[in-house]
């Protein structure tokens, strides 16, 4: 049994699509950034970087309980357990381009999307556009460019690496909200049919209900959300 500490955001919904792919049981214990459980001790033993998902594989192939953070790392490790969507070290080219379609998800989509939203949506609470201009086209543009690359792999191509795979199901959450990172969809056409061919999998659909209801993100953050999500109680613990 997997206990899963999470929250209903691309991050978290990258472990539920594949915990959903691969049957696995798994219980939900909801980690509500908004309200800063991400802190607490008991949360912080799993994920020592204060952020969602975590879990704890309680009944690993081998030894005793295994916790862990980060989703690219978890989204490897539950694929090697059960030996889907990864290919295996016998065939080492379709494996190494999942791990680097995974990578870049890890390492450009997520920072990248992150920090387009927060400028153009979040900042814009607090700061003048005077002050954030450079930031919303810095993330915007960025946003676009790895648009970019990914219509360009998915042109006459299903899936990003091979077959479906943990690499799909990485990048795939976070292209749910193209608007927030300023990108019009239509400009981007082999995105948007890899998009609706991933979207139509009865486990994706069944993912991206969990915590749906209870993570409605607010309009705007009054000061103690603030604080938990992008101030004092961020840096000075
Ligand atoms: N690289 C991490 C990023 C995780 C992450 O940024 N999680 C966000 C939600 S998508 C979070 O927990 N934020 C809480 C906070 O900022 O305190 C991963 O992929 O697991």
């Amino acid at each position: 049994m997997i206990d899963l500490y999470t929250w209903a955001t691309p991050n978290g919904h990258k472990v539920h699509i594949l915990l959903e792919e691969l049957g696995l049981p798994y219980t939900v214990f909801p980690i509500n950034i908004r309200a800063g459980e991400q802190f607490e001790e008991s949360f912080l033993e799993i994920s020592p970087n204060n952020r969602i998902p975590a879990m704890i594989d309680r009944d690993p192939v081998k030894g005793d309980q295994i916790t862990m953070f980060e989703s690219g790392a978890m989204l490897i490790y539950l694929a090697e357990k059960l030996g889907r969507f990864l290919p295996g070290l016998e065939n080492p080219k379709g494996r190494s381009e999942v791990m680097q379609w995974l990578m870049w998800q890890m390492g450009g989509i997520g920072p990248m999307f992150g920090q387009a939203s927060h400028f153009r949506e979040y900042a814009r609470e607090r700061e003048s556009l005077d002050r954030l201009q450079y930031g919303i086209d810095r993330y915007t543009n960025e946003s676009h460019r790895l648009y970019r690359v990914l219509d360009k792999r998915l042109d006459k191509r299903d899936y990003l690496a091979g077959e479906y795979s943990i690499a799909d199901i990485a990048v795939w959450p976070w292209c749910r909200e193209p608007g927030r990172r300023g990108v019009d969809p239509n400009d981007f056409p082999n995105v948007r049919d890899w998009f609706d061919r991933v979207a139509d999998r009865p486990a994706v659909k069944r993912a991206t209900k969990v915590l749906s209801k209870e993570s409605v993100r607010p309009t705007k953050h009054d000061d103690e959300a603030w604080s938990i999500m992008f101030g004092d109680k961020q840096f000075n613990r």
